[in-house]
């Protein structure tokens, strides 16, 4: 079975690393399927703000360090995501006893004390860091999120939070990390908020780019403007969450129970292309990351529609490779 297929990793070893996103039931129900194909992990909740510090000053790294061992004892690199985001933090982090904002000053000591214990933990286990996730507006003409992070520090929260990040562990890789990264209204705004950073000369290395993709949005073209775009501010890039949902965002169908063969057709093509393109862009792209591994479990399945089947990756809810996986497996 799967141990007979080429390996993604092995297939991509001259180009960038092939990771996943893993939780502590799919490091055991696909641990066959990791071990074969990725060398890179990426825990997709455990090392989250409310997983980490839910109550101000206990920590629980226990399930982060079983994925980080879990890495490890199998070569696998480890990316840190996330530091500072508005969402999976906790209301303490934000609030006074009598649950008022705290103080701009109270707040990045809150915020600098966490990502301190954090990242000196992984010290040396954890090679680079998404610092901030999504601190850019969705919509219309706004730049920045307006998060808690934003309304108590201001602004800097950003910078204050890589400086912290490069004191804690000043060979951690430092990403900037966002979604909708390829549409050109919010792309700008990234490439905007990069180019600052590196312009004062705050500690950022790279951006992720989470490619949250469906079968034909963003287009080809939109993915390598965006991809030419950060590249031109001399930082690297990570492929940080990529997945091909079977449907357009706004599209809220409940009726399928399994995908029709003709949506697993352009899927396959889909993921030829975007490779194809990964490949030309081997230079700056240095991972590429699934959010996930087999359609046995996808987050895809609770958003944005709630408890709606999807299929968005190269193996099957069984664990087998489906046509995407071998028309990636051939390029
Ligand atoms: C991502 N947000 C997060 O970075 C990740 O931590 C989480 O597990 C899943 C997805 C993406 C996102 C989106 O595509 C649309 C709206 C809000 C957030």
């Amino acid at each position: 079975m799967s141990q007979s297929l080429p390996s993604l990793r092995e297939v991509f070893a001259n180009d960038f690393r092939i990771g996943a996103a893993v939780n502590p039931v799919t490091i055991e129900s696909q641990k066959q399927l990791l071990i074969s194909h990725v060398n890179s992990l990426t825990a997709e909740n455990h090392m989250k703000f409310e997983h980490l510090q839910l109550e101000e000053g206990r920590f629980t790294f226990d399930i982060a360090d079983r994925i980080v061992d879990f890495a490890r004892s199998h070569h696998m690199a480890v990316r840190g995501h996330t530091l500072v985001w508005h969402n999976q933090t906790p209301d303490w982090v934000f609030q006074d006893g009598q649950g008022h904002f705290i103080s701009r000053d109270v707040l990045l000591e809150r915020m600098k004390s966490h990502i301190s214990a954090v990242v000196r933990r992984y010290k040396g286990k954890v090679y680079c860091w998404d610092v901030v996730n999504e601190a850019v507006a969705d919509e219309g003409s706004e730049w920045l999120r307006s998060s808690k992070w934003r309304q108590i520090i201001g602004d800097d929260f950003i910078e204050q939070a890589f400086l912290c990040a490069h004191e804690a562990d000043p060979d951690a890789l430092l990403f900037y990390n966002d979604y909708n990264e390829c549409f050109p209204k919010k792309r700008e705004k990234i490439y905007t908020l990069v180019k600052s950073l590196r312009d004062k000369g705050i500690p950022i290395h790279g951006i992720g780019m989470q490619a949250h993709w469906s079968l034909t949005r963003p287009s080809l073209d939109e993915i390598r403007a965006a991809i030419e775009r950060y590249a031109s501010l001399d930082v690297v890039l990570h492929i940080t969450e990529l997945d091909v949902s079977m449907f357009e965002f706004h599209d809220h169908r409940k009726d399928l129970a399994a995908p029709t063969n003709e949506m697993i057709e352009r899927q396959a093509e889909r993921y030829e292309q975007i490779f194809t393109l990964f490949k030309e862009y081997r230079d700056v792209i240095e991972s590429v990351t699934f959010w996930g591994m087999a359609d046995d479990y996808t987050w895809l399945d609770y958003f944005p529609v709630q408890g709606r089947k999807n299929w968005p990756f190269l193996f099957d809810e069984q664990h087998e490779p489906k046509s995407a996986f071998w028309r990636v497996a051939s390029i």
